[in-house]
């Protein structure tokens, strides 16, 4: 008998997809707060427990499918593992199904990006394409959505890989790699190696050569690089120059003009020379890349402006939910508010994942005015950057994100970006990153006394 644990959005998925399969199975949520009620009444042959595991179960279950955000390492389902209980996740249910090939994209940072922009790239090409995975679909719902699907396009979280054993991707890359999770890894190293699963059967492994990634993936896989420099051979992606005008190129071929990209800060740059090096072996025309990115003015939430106000620019990096992605947001908006002689303000804050918030400092230093702290772990942040920080830089720490706004508003001058980039996962004062960017979009307008249609 199956048991799935944790019923959120993956958990609801792999009962779906269960019922379709005729599997019988036990449902858990291990929040004795949660409301089973909606879903015993949408499944009404399955038994359901809130809490921990009723003892009754145990000599029934067989097989633990796994949600991403519940740890592999908890105590009951050591145990149970112990016993010989296999334990997978959603996408290993996916890997065992699916027919068609399949794109598989993990990273620290980019992710969402990348999967979009490979997705854009075969679809512009005429292919029926599925995206799903971490991006916020699940990816067994592609199974069940009736589409004839060419190629399936996944992105795929740490937590989702180490359940996952049966997953042959037709190409596959580790985007980058920086700290995150590590409330949940008990190292850097153990992070990484959960996401290098993704190499252990693949195609076509792309790999940042900015990483030395070049140990990742065994000798016998085919590879193909990406970095910001030439590229190293015919089948690795980069940069070229042609007539003093910059190219994305594959090898000497040059693909896109660089200035005709809508956005092209060099972490974009990387992420559009992932995404066509995914689609090496698909055969797309370097028109149908341009056509794309030409278009492309990224996705909600990452680094997207909110609105310009009296000379002062308000950006929304919800998703910046880590130190490496904020780090890259400072850099990118430092630099364009250099050229407008003015500052950054950085907001700063929620659910710290014990990550080392020190590396911020220098990009503080060199780019940031003021920063403003707010939420769970406040203290922990300000603990980290605050010893390392220039005097003239202000720092203040307020409770909550409006009180952030409303605090950056008296601080900022013309030229200046208030940069909302938390560095933090959102959940201590949100539903999710999403819900905290939408937050983010309203109280600013209010804070500003502007209606949000004037956006
Ligand atoms: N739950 C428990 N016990 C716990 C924790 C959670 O029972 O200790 C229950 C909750 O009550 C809830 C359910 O599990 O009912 C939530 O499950 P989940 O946390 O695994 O999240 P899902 O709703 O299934 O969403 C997951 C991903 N979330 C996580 O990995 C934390 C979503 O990625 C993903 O879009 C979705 O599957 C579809 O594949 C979000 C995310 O934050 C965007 N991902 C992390 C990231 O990108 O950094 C990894
Ligand atoms: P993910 O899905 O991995 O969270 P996203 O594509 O949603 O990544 O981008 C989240 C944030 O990460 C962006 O707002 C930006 O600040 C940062 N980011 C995007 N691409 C990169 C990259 N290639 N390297 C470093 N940071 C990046």
């Amino acid at each position: 008998m199956n048991l799935v644990v944790g019923l959120g959005l993956t958990g609801q998925s792999v009962m779906r997809y269960l019922v379709s399969m005729d599997e019988p199975m036990l449902a858990l949520d291990t929040r004795a707060d949660f409301d089973l009620s909606p879903l015993e009444s949408q499944f009404a042959e399955v038994n359901f427990a809130a809490g921990s595991l009723p003892k009754s179960w145990k000599k029934n279950i067989t097989r633990i499918v796994l949600s991403p955000g519940i740890a592999r390492s908890e105590p009951w389902i050591r145990e149970l593992e112990e016993q010989g209980i296999e334990v997978i996740g959603d996408i290993e249910l996916f890997a065992r199904a699916a027919s068609q090939p399949i794109i598989s994209i993990t990273g620290s940072n980019g992710k969402s990006t990348v999967t979009t922009l490979t997705a854009e790239f075969l679809a512009q090409a005429g292919y029926q394409v599925g995206m799903g995975g971490n991006i916020g679909c699940p990816a067994l719902d592609l199974l069940l959505d009736e589409k004839d699907y060419d190629v399936y396009v996944l992105e795929l979280s740490s937590f989702q890989l180490e359940t996952t054993y049966s997953l042959h991707s037709a190409s596959s890359v580790v985007l980058n790699i920086s700290e995150d999770h590590m409330d949940r890894y008990p190292s850097l190293d153990a992070y990484l190696q959960a996401k290098l699963k993704i190499y252990d059967d693949t195609e076509l492994a792309v790999i940042p050569y900015a990483e030395r990634s070049e140990s990742w993936v065994s000798t016998k896989t085919k590879k193909t690089g990406f970095d910001l420099t030439p590229p190293r051979t015919p089948k690795d992606y980069g940069i070229i120059e042609i007539d003093h005008q910059a190219w994305l190129a594959l090898g000497e071929k040059p693909l896109v003009k660089l200035a005709d990209m809508r956005l092209n800060a060099p972490h974009s740059q990387l992420n559009a020379l992932a995404a066509m090096a995914l689609c090496q072996d698909f055969d797309i025309a370097p028109s149908v890349f341009s056509q794309v990115l030409e278009g492309f003015n990224g996705l909600a939430h990452r680094t997207q402006r909110v609105v310009e106000h009296q000379g002062v620019r308000w950006i929304d990096d919800s998703k910046g939910t880590n130190v490496g992605a904020t780090l890259t947001a400072i850099h990118s908006l430092g630099q364009q508010a250099q050229q407008q002689e003015g500052k950054l303000i950085l907001l700063l804050g929620g659910v710290g994942k014990e990550a080392d918030f020190s590396p911020l400092a220098p990009a503080i230093n060199q780019y940031v005015k003021q920063v403003v702290l707010f939420g769970r772990d406040q203290t922990l942040i300000c603990q980290a950057i605050a010893p390392a920080l220039r005097l003239a830089i202000k720092l203040d720490c307020v409770d909550n994100l409006q009180q952030a706004i409303a605090i950056s508003k008296q601080g900022a001058k013309p030229g200046d970006v208030v940069l909302f980039s938390p560095a933090c996962a959102s959940f201590d004062q949100f539903a999710n990153y999403h819900d905290r960017g939408e937050k983010f979009n309203l109280w600013v307008h209010q804070a500003l006394g502007i209606a949000c249609a004037s956006v």
